[in-house]
């Protein structure tokens, strides 16, 4: 028996009012103001609710279920709702935000060792091969370790000022990294075989073809027994790696202070192999670098006896190396930073 209330009509209305609503509703937002609308502490469920304090007693329990069964059909459509709407979003999303991965990528340019650096590393990767240590020494040094140990006396033009970048009395930027060798002699006993590439000062007037700054690697060997024929074994060694075995070399006689006797390796020119031709100055040959047999003194003052041991060493900038073996016939390159003429040593 169905007993006709008000009340009990008034929360049908509400129910079918809140379903029309909730079916309506096109975002999550507007869910959530249904939600306060009917079901919230003031909501018109709640309000229709706080009524029922004025019916009989009997009419109560009815009421009540009818108003707990209209709020948990509401709360189980909002939430289907809410359901749908999330997913519907979530695909409208994945839709407008769809990457296509089969796309190209974004190519960033990317960058190469400088081409001095390249020669610098070829080089020292020559000689650890040969079982040489590379090693490294401060770039400011005491006039000690960069002239007298290395036989360089107090009057020699090269420890000018006008030469050399002094710090102080007694400190410079080292003009050459033989005071590395120097260094590694006085701490340890021969036998000793090192390479020693590293950044150079001198006190240049900087212009196309100088600047302050440059780099140069040294290598020397000490043990008993050493003589010319292993230098000039080793230095054939190395132009035969650097610039392949067909390119011809010659020793000429020169002069260092730290050496004794010295010679400086010449490279047939790249352009004529020696023929003579204008890049070569029609002299056939090219410059490539400085060696020498050790002088007594140097290892006299690095507390080497020169009656047990003897040795030889060499110095060279990369970027005679690099020039010869690209037929380069300006150095200015290297220094001007121009990217098409870097981009060739990808
Ligand atoms: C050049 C010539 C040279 C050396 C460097 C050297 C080092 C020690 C002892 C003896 Cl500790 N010598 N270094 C020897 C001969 C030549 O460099 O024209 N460099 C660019």
């Amino acid at each position: 028996m169905t007993v006709e209330s008000p009340l009990a009509d008034r929360i049908e209305a509400t129910r079918t009012q809140a379903l029309d609503a909730i079916a309506q509703a096109s975002t999550l937002d507007d869910l959530e103001a249904l939600r306060i609308r009917f079901l919230g502490r003031k909501g018109e469920l709640t309000t229709a609710l706080s009524a029922m304090g004025k019916l009989p007693a009997e009419e109560r329990p009815r009421i009540g279920a009818l108003a707990n069964e209209v709020k948990r059909d509401l709360e189980r459509r909002l939430e289907e709702r809410e359901q749908a709407l999330g997913e519907e979003a979530l695909r409208r999303r994945l839709e407008t935000e769809r990457v296509d991965v089969t796309l190209p990528g974004t190519d960033w340019p990317r960058g190469i060792r400088h081409p001095l650096i390249q020669a610098l590393r070829e080089v020292v990767d020559i000689f650890r091969r040969m079982g040489y240590e590379v090693i490294e020494g401060p770039e400011v040094e005491w006039d000690e370790y960069n002239f007298t140990k290395l036989n360089i006396p107090p009057h020699h033009p090269a420890r000018d000022m006008w030469e050399s970048l002094y710090l102080s009395e007694d400190m410079l930027l080292r003009t050459h990294t033989s005071p590395a060798q120097a260094r590694i002699m006085e701490s340890r006993q021969p036998p000793l075989r090192v390479i020693v590439p590293g950044r150079c000062y001198r006190n240049e007037a900087e212009d196309a073809t100088h600047g302050i700054q440059f780099l140069q690697i040294e290598g020397l060997v000490v043990d008993r027994g050493i003589t010319l024929a292993d230098l000039k074994g080793t230095l054939h060694a190395l132009c035969a790696a650097y610039f392949g075995p067909q390119r011809k070399i010659r020793f000429r006689p020169s002069y260092f202070p730290f050496t004794e006797p010295s010679a400086e390796v010449d490279v047939a020119c790249a352009v004529c192999g020696g023929a003579r031709c204008r890049s070569c100055g029609f002299k056939g040959w090219l410059e490539l670098l400085g060696s020498g047999m050790v002088h007594p003194n140097v290892l006299r003052f690095a507390g080497y006896d020169p009656e047990v041991y003897s040795g030889f060493a060499f110095g060279m900038g990369p970027d005679r190396l690099a020039i010869q073996r690209y037929a380069i016939d300006d150095l200015r390159v290297f220094r001007e930073n121009d990217l098409r003429f870097l981009e060739q040593f990808r």
